[in-house]
């Protein structure tokens, strides 16, 4: 019975060292995306390796994020920019049910299909770097424009309409992960081989964590496979 106990606390222990735990307040509209980076101050957050790109523009040094019921809200920060180097990111939603799925090769995780947002950031022939106009796409179409780069070109932030992959509504888990890539065919990853999850509301504290992409992989087939085996009978 002891050495059941032991096992136990000890896989307890192997299981908190392997997520980072973070809680986050989850009121109406956390974050206003607006250029100020003031209000991701305790926001659930991760640091990415610097130099695992050769181009500074692509290399991604953090990524906050957190959810609402209706947005995913993100914070990127990259290592440098020039005058009017583009950002080019796209939001892989793994868990995502709606919109066209695109197959995913994602190092350290097998082949699956999901949808994903395309952040593309343009300059609009302004030097100012505050004045980009980051704009968000689904499946080639734009849902979200906003100037809300940061002056020294560095950091970005931006909300993603849950709805339009499936995942709006309360106490839903958002898996994703984040890439960043150029036409060098570069890409750096954010976070490496694993996933973020986020929890929506309506509770007060939103639970966010990043666990290994083999894990997640598994639950998320498990699941498509409990579907397909209930629509089954209809077929
Ligand atoms: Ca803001
Ligand atoms: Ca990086």
């Amino acid at each position: 019975m002891k050495y059941i106990i032991k096992i136990a606390l000890l896989l307890l222990l192997l299981i908190l060292s392997l997520t980072g735990i973070a809680f986050a307040n989850n009121d109406d509209a956390p974050i206003a995306i607006d250029g100020a980076f003031r209000d991701w101050d305790g926001k659930p957050y991760i640091a990415d390796s610097k130099h695992d790109v050769k181009t500074p523009a692509s290399d991604i040094t953090a990524l906050s994020f957190i959810a609402d019921n209706k947005y995913l809200y993100l914070s990127v920060e990259r290592i440098a920019a020039k005058k009017s180097e583009p950002w080019n990111l796209s939001v892989i939603m793994i868990n995502g049910s709606e919109g066209e799925m695109y197959p995913q090769d994602i190092p350290g995780y097998k082949a699956f299909s999901s949808p994903q947002f395309d952040i593309i950031c343009d300059y609009n022939n302004s030097n100012n770097k505050s004045k980009m106009l980051i704009n968000v796409y689904l499946d080639g179409v734009k849902l979200e424009s906003s100037f809300s780069g940061s002056a020294n070109g560095k950091n970005i932030e931006f909300r993603l309409p849950l709805e339009k992959v499936g995942l709006s509504g309360k106490n839903k888990s958002i898996m994703f992960t984040v890439k960043s890539q150029n036409d060098k065919k570069e890409a750096d990853w954010v976070p490496d081989g694993k996933t973020i999850v986020v929890t929506t509301g309506p509770s007060l504290w939103t639970f966010s964590y990043v666990i290994f992409f083999g894990f997640v992989f598994l639950v998320f087939i498990k699941q498509s496979q409990t579907k397909r085996m209930s629509k089954a009978p209809n077929d």
